[in-house]
This record gives C-alpha cells, sequence and structure tokens, in this order.
C-alpha cells in the first residue's frame, strides 16, 4: 500500500486534541489488555481474535468509522458487525473504551457472567452498540449484507441527508469458512453493495491449528470472483490499514475485502499466532509477559487517563455530524422520521387492520378456492402500498411463492428503487440478510421458499427469534400437498422442528381469511419472527362467516361448536382443517356431536390462559389432523388423543392419491373419532 497518500490523525481535521495526543499503540493495547484481563478473569474466552485484530479495530474506531458514543440509537451512524462473534472482547472493550453507555468498567469484569451485558458472544439488546448477535460463524457476514442493503434501500427513498453510510464487518477465517459466506458474498457482489466493507482478520489460525490443515482457498480471488474490490494489509500497520480503508470507501459500485494479516494473540510471548490463544485465558504469566512486550505496565482493567480520554473522543467526534443530521431530520414529516427506525406506528398500524378486515370480507364473500400462497399473494398487494419498507423476495421461487406481485419492482444491481429481492437459490444467505435488513431498521423484509428448504435457513432463522426481529419467512409447499414432486420436497418434520423454537410464530393458515390473520399477525408481532406455512393445492374458504375479529389471534379457535354436548373434538392445521371439517359432517349423520377446532398458530395457542385453552379444547376425546409428523401433538391430545397425520416421508404421486396413501382422509378422522368414543363408553 505504498502507492497513495497515508492518512495521519494529525491531518485530520475531524480528529479533536485529546484523540491526537493517545498514541496509536496506546489506544490498541488498551483493547489487547481489556481483553486479555476480561478473559482471565472469567476464566473462559477468547482472547487472540480481540488481540489480533486491536490495530484494525483502532484504525476503524478512531478515524472512520462514524458513531456518537451518545446516540447509539442515531439511524445514519456506520454498523459495526463483529461476525467473528467469539472475538467478543474486541466489541466490549471497544464500546467501554469509547463511552456507549451501559458499558461500564464493571461489565467488562463481569464478562460472561449471568446477567451481565457482556455475554459470551455479543447479543443483540444486552448493550447500545452491539447492532446483531453473533457467534455462529458466517451470520454476521450475512447480516451485513442485509444492512448494507437496507441502507441503500432507505438512501433511495430518504436521499443522502438521511440515510449515507457505511456497513463494516469483521470476518475471521471461520466466517470465509462456512458456507453462508458464499451466499452472502455473492449477493453483495451481484447487488454492488458498494458500501459494504469486510475486514478478514487473515490470521491463518482457527481452533484445531493453523488453517492450512483444512482450507487453501485464495480468499482474495474468492471476492474478486464475486466481483469485490480487494486489498491485502499488514494488519499492524496503522498506516496502510487505514489508506486500505480510504480506498475500499473510494470504491462505491462493489463491496471491498481488506484481508488483514494478523497475528492472533499479537503480544502475548510464547502464544502469539498460535491456537492456543484462540479460545482460553492466556494464563498470568503469559498476561505478565505480554504487558512487559507491549509496554502496558498498567494494572488489571486500568486504562490510563490520557488514553481512556483519547478513546472517548473517537466516542464523540462525529457529533457535529450527528447534531447536523437531527436537523436534518427535524424537516421530516413525523411517519417519515419514525419510519427510519420502525415502519409500522400506529397510523400504519390501523391501516393494516383495515386492509385486512375488508379483504376478510371480500375472501368471504368470494369464497374462491385458492391455495394458500395465492391467497397470501393477495394480501401482500393489498399491504405494500400501506407498510413503508416492506421489502420482499425469494430464494429463485418468486412464482410458487406468491411473493413477487403486481406491485413488486425488483431491485437491481447497484439500482435500489425496488421492493422485491431475487435473492437466488441462496435461503441461507436471504434468511441472514433479511435479519440484517430487520436490524438495520426502516424495513420489514418477507423471503420465500418451499418449507422444506427452511432446514436451510434454519440457523439463521433462530437468530431472528433470538433476537426477536420481525421477518416474515413465506414458506410454500408445506406438506406432501405438494404432490409430484416426491419426499424430497415435502415437509414431514419441517413444522414440528421450527414449533420446538422458542419465539417463533408458526403459522398454517387453513383458508385464505386465516392467511390474511396470519399476515396481520405477522406484521404486528415486532419482536417475533413469523413462519408462514403456506399451501401449493388450493383450499375451500372453511371460514363462512366475516368477523372482524382476527380469530388466529388466539392460535386455535372453535370454527364449529357441536350441537350439544361434545363427543369428540377434531383439530386441524392448515390443509387438512377441511378433512376435520368433512369428518364433523359425517359424524354428524350417525348422530355423533363432533367439534371442529382450527389451530393455525400452536404457539399463540400455547400463550392464552387456561380457561381459554380448556374452552376451545373441552373434555371430550380428541382427533387431530395434519399432514405432518405427530411430534408435539400429544401435548394437545393428551394420553387419549389419536393423531392423523405422516409417519415416514412421503412420495412422488398427484397430492390426492398421496392422501388416501398415507390414510389422511375425512374417513380415517371420523374412524378415529369413533373408536376413541367407544374406547371411553368401554
Ligand atoms: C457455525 C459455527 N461453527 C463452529 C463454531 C465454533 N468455533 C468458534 S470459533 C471457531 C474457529 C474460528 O476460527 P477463526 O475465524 O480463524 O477465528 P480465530 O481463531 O482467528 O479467532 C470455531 C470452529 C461456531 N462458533 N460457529
Amino acid at each position: 500500500m505504498t502507492e497513495e497518500r497515508l492518512i495521519s490523525p494529525l491531518k485530520d481535521p475531524t480528529q479533536n486534541q485529546a484523540l491526537q495526543e493517545a498514541t496509536h499503540q496506546d489506544m490498541a493495547n488498551a483493547i489487547r489488555a481489556l481483553a486479555m484481563d476480561a478473559v482471565q478473569k472469567a476464566d473462559s474466552g477468547h482472547p487472540g481474535m480481540p488481540m489480533g485484530m486491536a490495530d484494525v479495530a483502532t484504525v476503524l474506531f478512531t478515524r472512520f468509522l462514524k458513531f456518537d458514543a451518545s446516540h447509539p440509537d442515531w439511524p445514519d451512524r456506520d454498523r459495526f458487525v463483529l461476525s467473528a462473534g467469539h472475538g467478543s472482547m474486541l466489541l466490549y472493550a471497544l464500546l467501554y473504551l469509547t463511552g456507549y453507555p451501559e458499558m461500564e468498567l464493571e461489565e467488562l469484569k463481569n464478562f460472561r457472567q449471568l446477567g451481565s451485558r457482556t455475554p459470551g458472544h455479543p447479543e443483540y439488546g444486552h448493550a447500545p452498540g452491539i447492532e446483531t448477535t453473533t457467534g455462529p460463524l458466517g451470520q454476521g457476514l450475512g447480516n451485513a449484507v442485509g444492512m448494507a442493503l437496507a441502507e441503500r434501500l432507505l438512501n433511495r427513498r430518504y436521499g443522502d441527508e438521511i440515510v449515507n453510510h457505511h456497513t463494516y464487518c469483521v470476518a475471521g477465517d471461520g466466517c470465509l469458512m462456512e458456507g453462508i459466506s458464499h451466499e452472502a458474498i455473492s449477493l453483495a457482489g451481484h447487488l454492488k453493495l458498494g458500501r459494504l466493507i469486510v475486514l478478514f482478520d487473515d490470521n491463518q489460525i482457527s481452533i484445531d491449528g493453523p488453517t492450512s490443515l483444512s482450507v487453501s482457498d485464495d480468499q482474495i480471488e474468492r471476492f474478486r470472483a464475486s466481483h469485490w474490490h480487494t486489498a491485502r494489509v499488514d494488519g499492524h500497520d496503522p498506516e496502510a490499514i487505514a489508506l486500505a480503508i480510504e480506498n475500499a470507501r473510494a470504491v462505491t459500485d462493489r463491496p471491498s475485502l481488506i484481508a488483514c494479516r494478523t497475528i492472533i494473540g499479537y503480544g502475548a510471548p510464547s502464544k502469539a499466532g498460535t491456537a492456543a490463544t484462540h479460545g482460553a485465558p492466556l494464563g498470568d504469566e503469559e498476561i505478565k509477559g505480554a504487558r512487559e512486550k507491549l509496554h502496558w505496565r498498567h494494572q488489571p482493567f486500568e486504562v490510563p487517563k490520557p488514553i481512556l480520554t483519547g478513546w472517548r473522543a473517537a466516542g464523540t467526534r462525529h457529533r457535529a455530524a450527528y447534531d447536523s443530521w437531527a436537523q436534518a431530520a427535524k424537516r421530516l414529516d413525523a411517519p417519515s422520521r419514525a419510519g427510519l427506525t420502525d415502519p409500522i406506528d400506529d397510523k400504519v398500524r390501523a391501516a393494516i387492520l383495515a386492509a385486512i378486515a375488508a379483504l376478510k370480507a371480500d375472501f368471504t364473500r368470494e369464497g374462491a378456492k385458492l391455495a394458500t400462497r395465492q391467497s397470501s399473494q393477495k394480501v401482500l398487494e393489498k399491504l405494500l402500498p400501506i407498510v413503508p419498507g416492506l421489502i420482499g423476495g425469494s430464494a429463485d421461487l418468486a412464482g410458487s411463492n406468491g411473493t413477487l406481485t403486481k406491485l413488486s419492482s425488483v431491485v437491481k444491481p447497484g439500482e435500489f428503487a425496488g421492493n422485491y429481492i431475487h435473492y437466488g437459490v441462496r435461503e441461507h444467505g436471504m434468511a441472514a440478510a433479511m435479519n440484517g435488513l430487520a436490524l438495520h431498521g426502516g424495513i420489514v423484509p418477507y423471503g420465500g421458499t418451499f418449507l422444506v428448504f427452511s432446514d436451510y435457513c434454519r440457523p439463521s432463522i433462530r437468530l431472528s427469534a433470538l433476537m426477536g426481529q420481525r421477518v416474515v419467512y413465506v414458506m410454500t409447499h408445506d406438506s406432501i400437498g405438494l404432490g409430484e414432486d416426491g419426499p424430497t420436497h415435502q415437509p414431514v418434520e419441517q413444522l414440528a422442528a421450527l414449533r420446538a423454537m422458542p419465539n417463533l410464530h408458526v403459522m398454517r393458515p387453513a383458508d385464505s381469511i386465516e392467511c390474511a390473520e396470519c399476515w396481520e399477525l405477522a406484521l404486528l408481532a415486532k419482536n417475533t419472527p413469523t413462519i408462514l406455512a403456506l399451501t401449493r393445492q388450493g383450499l375451500p374458504v372453511l371460514r363462512t362467516a366475516h368477523t372482524e375479529e382476527n380469530l388466529t389471534a388466539k392460535g386455535a379457535y372453535v370454527l364449529i361448536e357441536a350441537k350439544g354436548a361434545r363427543d369428540v373434538t377434531l383439530i386441524g392445521t392448515g390443509s387438512e382443517l377441511a378433512l376435520a371439517v368433512q369428518a364433523a359432517k359425517m359424524l354428524e349423520g350417525e348422530g355423533v356431536r363432533a367439534a371442529v377446532i382450527s389451530m393455525p398458530c400452536v404457539e399463540l395457542f400455547a400463550a392464552q390462559d387456561e380457561s381459554y385453552r380448556n374452552a376451545v379444547l373441552g373434555s371430550a376425546p380428541r382427533v387431530a389432523v395434519e399432514a405432518a409428523v405427530g411430534f408435539g401433538w400429544e401435548r394437545w391430545l393428551g394420553a387419549d388423543g389419536a393423531f392423523i397425520g405422516m409417519h415416514g416421508f412421503g412420495a412422488s404421486a398427484p397430492a390426492e392419491d398421496l392422501y388416501k396413501h398415507f390414510g389422511i382422509t375425512a374417513e380415517a378422522v371420523a374412524a378415529a373419532a369413533r373408536e376413541l368414543i367407544d374406547k371411553t363408553k368401554r
């Protein structure tokens, strides 16, 4: 990096006095010392990565990163994503040193302890400045792609004065070895996300030892192949790092990779450069030696005042930029201002409720047989004009998923005027990007694939749930009902697996009306992601009477009450609710009093109070029908209930044949009901 001018902090007019007086070396060593000390005190953690990346982080935070520590929610701040989340002490040290609220020294001393703001891996919501939860390697990189995309989408809407920032992401060898990195890198390169800068901690070490044990990729060539700008620097040379970042910022039509060659555990006298520093305390002797080697002659957790003052000055250097941004933001109308963070304010919420109620009335009146993927598309056509920042997409199944509507316009490489992303066949990358879109603020992402491929997105879905992000997964072809594509494409265990995940609403609407209700709930659940499990095949409208009330909101409800005391309760979800209704009619002809319960969302039903649940479920024996495995249904069936569903993988055939073949029919439901009734009479 010799060809261009060097950037010196002394020449940077935005630097203030205190920052100029603290040396780079001291500031970087403060990070190293805090990382060593916190890991040592916790007796667990990862000191190597923060020590190795301290120089890069210092250059970034003191010379480039646009942030104001006292306004961590500034919508136009640069985003900093620590994809290599095991190096959490790097982030915690930076947040403390730059003066973020709630990150006191005490928190660093309580690293990895119960109730601290400094968990083992950074967790979104635990402290201001933590932009996303990382730790599962590669996810942060995927999030960063979504954030960089959000920035461009919002820039197009709001203009440079309001939205105009970068996304920086620190990724390690592990992140780049993960499969998700391929999807993320490829998507970012294709879309020309020029505001994304990845700082690769190129230390050639992972847990098992040198990376040469398992990988020989040329990362530079790999990124270049995906149309990234790339650079390679000595990650311990502040001027080279600064120049590389400066150059990367100047490239606006491509994302940038800066491979920073670093030494893991930099400063540790005998362990630096080895896997021994990756994920274990260095030990008292090694820490003593590192203090000597780094000329850091201070007590554990002590950061001398001039150095801390220098860091705090870095935390305020964009105060004027923040102030002028705040002035500009004041000129926005209130909904636009609110829309920068949460697009669904009270007014939008009211509009959603009105639109869904009107659509439900239409669906009831028309009574058309529609697949729920088609109903979902119709719902989206109503929602898109009223929900700002509703950004759709699909992993190459736009037509199948019904995610692309007449009102959708496609985002193209370098052109961000649209509201629809062709994510390509990159389910995992799509889900991680959607987390980034949601985390950025201003965007409500929805994206589709087949339900069976929720497995390909599951690690990111888990993070949507853990972080409490409003992400809507439109997952169609939700059972053997998809037919001829066969068992590779027919989900059987996915519903149960997704229902096992905390803070995730798995919704399986039975008709158009429930589908509209599910969408309403998905958009209004601000802190919970939603899976919409939708059919390929047409379904009759079962809700014959229009209700303004969202009956799906309680998770389950009585669709048809028995005429008199119940002999049996039939429970159905999605496409199989119609079978329960048919079975109830058959039984009625025989004088059997059957109630039919629709249960579109198990989690919401579980959250109701006991009296509601008991009233819905009743005390008669129960039969549930769902074209999936029965795992989990025990809870709603009790010891004596019967389950009609799948007991293994599906098969390739027309849907009707499959339902018969696997015994998922109204006749089977009625027979199971009769048997249960007989048993209770015996
Ligand atoms: C998906 C996933 N798999 C495995 C791990 C466990 N793990 C944590 S760090 C790490 C090695 C990462 O190596 P690198 O990125 O080079 O980090 P460094 O050794 O430089 O700190 C592994 C395998 C993880 N956190 N996430």
